[in-house]
């Protein structure tokens, strides 16, 4: 039997040590001012890129809310938030990377490459809607939670196996890492070190579940090293940190490094989806300007810029027409598109209809019980 004294000393040896929490990267601060060793990483042309994009994408999410609130559009899920992590981290992608997205990570998408009208098809629910243009590698937004990253990982494994330099990047929220698929991949991207980057985007909230309530773990980037890969904690409010931790997990990744976790720590702004009230389980009055303020990556940025002198109030005035002309055609060209029709929806399931399918779809037309 152990004495109780051994026993505290046993049990102090084995306890968590509070200290090892992973540092979170930042380049820029909220008030503007940058780790000016970092900023030497970056051009003046790919800051504004970022912040050019973030911009045009919020104008995006903020025009289908307005879309979705007038009955033209389906349910929406916004990202308003989170646009310096997501447009940082697909800004640090090539073309011919795979990129796997949730329903929250149309601004990734839209960075790297998927136009705005196909994003418009998509929520007004046009069946056939989100497109993908053939030289894009680009999945369907993924609605089950955690599924893709093991798509992403069977792509990777794919790369990896034809000597392909490729990188797939998966991007999933804080809920999804309480999924088995989570683990299941990332150990599987361990195993067989894969070039893939799993981009978690740590927004608080899975719907109405804070993080403490989803995981007991302080952070999600320290997961990684129980499946020995790089964890990496970076400011998801932060678009030019976002790029630099990801081009670096993705040029890894390309030179046989194998795989990343990065935790980028973000918030939303807004509700989980447009048939949700964020009310019922958190204080959106305590998100008032100056909270906002000191979050948004957007506001963030562009302090930078004018204090460096390379923005000025006319550019942003012409960035924000330009978009706003940009998305008023996008969205009268998907809207001249006709609706689907309900009984189109049996046409993406298989490539060779199956006999209950097809049963359901007869019954669907013929005006019964689907
Ligand atoms: C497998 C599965 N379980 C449950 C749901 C219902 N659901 C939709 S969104 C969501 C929360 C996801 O939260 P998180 O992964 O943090 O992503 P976020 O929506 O915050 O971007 C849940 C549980 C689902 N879509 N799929």
């Amino acid at each position: 039997m152990i004495a109780e004294n051994e026993l505290s000393q046993l049990t102090g040896f084995f306890r968590h040590r509070e200290n090892d929490v992973l540092p979170l990267f930042r380049v820029v601060q909220p008030d503007g001012k940058a780790e000016e060793s970092m900023l030497a990483h970056l051009t003046v042309e790919q800051i504004q890129k970022i912040y050019r994009q973030m911009v045009r994408v919020r104008q995006f999410d903020r025009k289908s809310i307005a879309l979705q609130r007038q009955g033209k559009m389906g349910t929406y899920a916004p990202f308003e938030g989170q646009e310096a992590a997501q447009v940082g981290s697909a800004l640090a992608l090539r073309r011919s990377d795979w990129v796997f997205p949730t329903y929250r990570d149309g601004a990734a998408s839209m960075t790297h490459g998927m136009p705005l009208k196909t994003m418009f098809r998509y929520w007004m629910g046009q069946l056939d809607g989100f497109d993908v243009p053939d030289d894009l590698n680009i999945l369907h937004p993924c609605v089950p939670i955690a599924t893709h990253l093991l798509h992403a990982v069977g792509v990777a494994w794919a790369a990896k196996l034809r000597g392909e330099d490729t990188v797939s990047i998966c991007y999933f929220g804080d809920g999804a890492t309480s999924e088995g698929d989570f683990h299941e991949a990332l150990n599987f991207a361990g195993v067989f070190h894969l070039p893939v980057v799993f981009f978690c985007q740590n927004n608080g909230f899975a719907i109405s579940v804070p993080f403490q309530r989803q995981s007991a773990s302080r952070t999600i980037a320290e997961r990684a090293s129980a499946y020995a890969m790089d964890g990496i904690r970076v400011d998801g409010n932060d678009g030019l940190a976002v790029y630099l931790a990801v081009q670096s997990a993705v040029q890894k990744a390309r030179d046989g490094g194998g795989p990343t976790l990065i935790e980028a720590v973000t918030q939303r702004f807004g509700a989980h989806t447009t048939a949700d009230d964020p009310t019922r389980y958190r204080d959106q009055a305590s998100m008032d300007e100056a909270w906002r303020d000191e979050r948004d990556g957007i506001v963030r940025l562009r302090r930078l810029m004018l204090q460096k002198g390379v923005w000025s109030d006319s550019e942003e005035q012409r960035l924000l027409e330009s978009t706003s002309e940009e998305l008023l055609a996008a969205f009268d060209e998907a809207a001249a598109v006709p609706m689907s029709q309900p009984a189109e929806m049996f046409h993406h399931v298989y490539g060779q209809e199956l006999w209950h399918l097809k049963e359901q779809r007869q019954g669907l037309q013929a005006g019964g019980e689907a």
